[in-house]
């Protein structure tokens, strides 16, 4: 590898639970996007900052990609397109072991139809017998071109090395844009109220996570060098709401404590975190809900 300084943009895009936000913590160490067994977790871009030798890569994460319905959904879909649109190299992330669904092929098309520089990475490896994957990269590959393949576990790591050298290798000459040792832009705000949401997605179930957002009303540092943390979630419905707290405030309380726990840990230092659930009828139509969680409003 050359000594010469280089440095671009790779957005990983894919179905929703494809694996792109354990890519993007994996490689960069750190717990930067979200990510839960169920679909659509991440709703907006985050920003990975990693160093290989001499070249910075800019990782973004993606929402998944889904066919949209709502005006949240709508959004975050096109910040998915949009990231890959911005990027110097879009990184294809397909789950082996789901297959060439029809909602990867359209994501194929789509990718085909943008004639961007693509490359592919076959996630979930060790999900998978090895004789699928060869035969899953040709089909994909009669569908969008494919400048490169990669067969890896954001899971266990394996595959990744190779991944991150020809990343280093492709990404263009020029002066890196971050500060090396940044990890990312993501506000500390903004990350209380994701690693809150995330705890929404692990500990309730049907439509509740895809009903709420999370919003940090009030951030204070206090002299002790703890944080005061104040966070609310809205939903949608009176009965999500009621479902949310849990009986006597159980289940809030067990989602505020692991957050928290998430939160001291992920800030390195002692976390007060307060949560207060508002109901909000169609919040996930109104242009402020979806600004505050940095989606673009364009239509
Ligand atoms: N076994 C295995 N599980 C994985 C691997 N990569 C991701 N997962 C799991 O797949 C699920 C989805 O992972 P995410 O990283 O949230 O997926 P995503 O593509 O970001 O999903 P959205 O944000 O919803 O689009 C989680 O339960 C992960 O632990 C892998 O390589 N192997
Ligand atoms: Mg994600």
């Amino acid at each position: 590898m050359s000594d010469e300084s280089r440095c671009g943009f790779v957005a990983i895009v894919g179905a929703p639970n494809a694996g792109k936000s354990t890519l993007l913590n994996r490689l960069t160490g750190a717990k930067l996007s979200i990510v839960s067994p169920k679909a659509q977790t991440t709703r907006f871009r985050v920003l990975g900052i990693l160093m290989r030798g001499p070249a910075q890569i800019l990782l973004v994460d993606t929402p998944g990609i889904f066919r949209p319905r709502r005006r949240l959904d709508r959004a975050m879909v096109r910040a998915a397109w949009t990231g890959a649109e911005d990027a110097d190299l879009t990184l294809f992330l397909v789950d082996s072991r789901a297959g060439l669904t029809d909602e990867i092929r359209r994501i194929a098309e789509e990718l085909a139809g943008r004639n961007r520089r693509t490359w592919l990475a076959l996630n979930k490896i060790d999900l998978v017998t090895p004789q699928h994957l060869l035969p899953l990269a040709a089909e994909l590959n009669q569908i969008v071109p494919l400048e490169e393949t990669f067969m890896v576990s954001a899971g266990n790591g394996d595959g990744l090395d190779r991944l991150l050298d020809r990343l280093a290798e492709a990404v263009p000459p020029g002066p890196h844009l971050y500060p090396d040792d940044d990890l990312t832009d993501l506000p500390d705000r903004l990350l209380a109220a994701e690693i809150v949401r995330e705890q929404i997605f692990m500990q309730t179930h049907e439509e509740i996570p895809y009903a709420a957002t999370v919003e940090t009303e009030n951030w204070q540092e206090r002299p002790d060098g703890s944080v005061r943390v104040e966070a609310t979630v809205y939903v949608a419905r009176a009965g999500h709401k009621a479902i949310l707290i849990g009986t006597g405030g159980s289940r809030i309380k067990q989602i505020g404590a692991k957050a928290r726990h998430e939160l001291t840990r992920l800030l390195e230092r002692p976390v007060h975190l307060f949560l207060n659930v508002k109901e909000r009828a169609g919040w996930d139509e109104e242009r402020a809900r979806l600004r505050a969680i940095g989606l673009e409003d364009t239509e």
